[in-house]
């Protein structure tokens, strides 16, 4: 039988303090489950200052820097890493656009957020930042490495 190699890539998703206050966490995860990546890495964080900072020091001159840590600071957030061929992209398509407003229907922002400074999830927006942000948030060696079993509970 022919082998498909998929450990292609992986992305950092992030269910940020909104998403977690109100009780969105199933819905989200349920999607990126439903659509067919395989999730790697988990937790329930209260992050530090340090981390969030760091995560988002691209961002650091733009006027809004301050209420945006202030906002992932605010309570617990749901660090996630997913797996798949092409992960990245399709995170950023099931996630939607930034502004909620302007999000499609049918992805997580376009059905469940309104305002862009409480847009419930973050997606890695390139390969490269997907290991980037996996390693600030988890560290090194968190993946767990799994294969799906042969549906041994219906036996
Ligand atoms: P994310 O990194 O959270 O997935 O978001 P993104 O790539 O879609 O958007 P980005 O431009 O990187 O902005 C990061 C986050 O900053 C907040 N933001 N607030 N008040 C504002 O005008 C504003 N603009 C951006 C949002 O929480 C956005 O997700």
């Amino acid at each position: 039988a022919a082998t498909l190699s998929i450990r292609s890539e992986i992305s950092y998703v992030m269910i940020k303090p909104d998403g977690v206050q109100r009780g969105l966490v199933g819905e989200i995860i349920g999607r990126f489950e439903r659509k067919g990546f395989k999730l790697v890495a988990l937790k329930l964080f209260q992050c530090p200052k340090d981390i969030a900072e760091e995560h988002y020091k691209d961002l650091s001159s733009k006027p809004f820097f301050g209420a945006l840590v202030e906002y992932i600071l605010s309570g617990p957030v749901v660090c996630m890493v997913w797996e798949g061929a092409g992960v990245v992209k399709s995170a950023r398509k099931l996630i939607g656009a930034t502004n909620p407003l302007e999000a499609e229907p049918g992805t997580i922002r376009g059905d469940l957020a309104v305002q862009v400074g409480r847009n419930v999830v973050h997606g890695s927006d390139s390969a490269e930042n997907g290991e980037r942000e996996t390693a600030l948030w988890f560290g090194k060696d968190a993946l767990v490495s799994w294969e799906p079993a042969l549906a041994p509970w219906l036996i």
